[in-house]
């Protein structure tokens, strides 16, 4: 295993898209938090404040036709893979133009065509289908990478085991990325292990292990980038463990503390990745407050735009409620 070091920064443009994909992914979470209060959301909705970096930094190096698979905490992912914020909107109100047409919600979030393979309720399984997509890529002979975030909770997860000695066996072009946020819900990562190191358990099965702070959207483009690049050189996978913290509740609705003391939380409140980068690119000279708070007003229309979309959208046909259940091949 090793750990990553401060990471140079990319050049300016690459900062200021970084900086305001994190921006969209907050401003998102924000509105679907208040939102879920308003009883506008049915269904679960777990938001990914404060761990936006990671989705992020990973994502701005995949293409359409990479295909990464998620959690229950993926609008981040979904949004820094390409989904349209008022896809994205539309489809927690349960609205016809939403990404899976109103049908999913949070946790069933489909973009195919910008290769976002679904959100997924069931803790693990993500890890096992971004292997079996590199297992296709390989097959194909195709220079893509299959993409697995997934949290600490699905580490003892029979699937981490299976997916991760598959890829490494196989050497397939996958990406493995933990997002070890200390807790699953609202149990600790250290009662569940006598190992809280994610990234050192790579050393088990063969492939190369990364420790990184993933409030440091620098550090996980940089190391993302790296591995990602391997992956498409036929180099085999990775397993990228970025150490961050959800500052909201585990989903909307439930308590914040209990489980752990207001000191932590207030502690990861001020290595908000956001903030953070933002001093650094301004110390750097890379950008000046000026071109962020431009962003800021660019990223708040945006959201708002796509919160209207989606108040404004029909809600879906219910003569088409049994559409997408069976295949249509054949027209039978
Ligand atoms: C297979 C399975 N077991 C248990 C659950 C219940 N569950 C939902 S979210 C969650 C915690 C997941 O924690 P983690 O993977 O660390 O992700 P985080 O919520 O911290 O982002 C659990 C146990 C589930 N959805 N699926
Ligand atoms: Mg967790």
């Amino acid at each position: 295993m090793s750990t990553s070091t401060e990471a140079v920064l990319p050049d300016k443009d690459t900062c200021l898209a970084l900086y305001r994909q994190m921006l969209v992914i907050r401003r998102c979470e924000e509105q679907l938090a208040r939102s879920y209060q308003a009883g506008l959301i049915p269904g679960a909705c777990h938001t990914y404040v404060g761990e936006e970096a990671i989705a992020t930094g990973v994502c701005a190096h995949l293409n359409d036709d990479d295909a990464v698979f998620s959690t229950h905490r993926g609008h981040g992912h979904a949004l820094a893979k390409g989904v349209p914020p008022k896809e994205l909107i539309a489809e927690l109100f349960g609205k016809a133009t939403g990404c899976s047409q109103g049908r999913g919600g949070s946790m069933h979030l489909f973009s195919p065509q910008v290769g976002m393979m679904g959100t997924s309720g069931i803790v693990g399984p993500c890890i096992l289908q971004a292997a079996g997509a590199g297992y296709s890529f390989k097959l194909l002979g195709v220079p893509k990478v299959g993409v697995a975030l997934f949290g600490d909770g699905a580490v003892a997860n029979g699937a981490f085991h299976e997916g991760i000695n598959l890829a490494t066996n196989w050497q397939l072009p996958v990406l493995f990325v933990c997002e070890n946020n200390l807790y699953a819900t609202e149990v600790a990562f250290v009662d569940t292990t006598r190992n809280p190191q994610v990234a050192n358990r790579a050393e088990a099965y063969g492939l190369p292990g990364i420790a990184v702070d993933g409030n440091d959207v620098a550090e996980v483009y940089s190391v993302a980038g790296e591995a990602i690049t391997r992956a498409r050189q036929g180099g085999g996978p990775t397993l990228i463990e970025c150490k961050t913290y959800r500052t909201r509740p585990h989903a909307e609705g439930m308590r914040d503390g209990g489980y752990r003391s207001t000191e932590e939380i207030d502690e990861w409140k001020e290595r908000d990745p956001i903030p953070a980068f933002a001093r650094r690119l301004l110390d750097a000279g890379h950008a000046r407050q000026e071109e962020l708070d431009a962003i800021t007003a660019d990223v708040t229309a945006l959201v708002a735009e796509a919160l209207q979309f989606a108040h404004d959208s029909p809600w879906p046909d219910p003569a088409t409620v049994a559409d997408h259940v069976f295949s249509q091949r054949g027209g039978a």
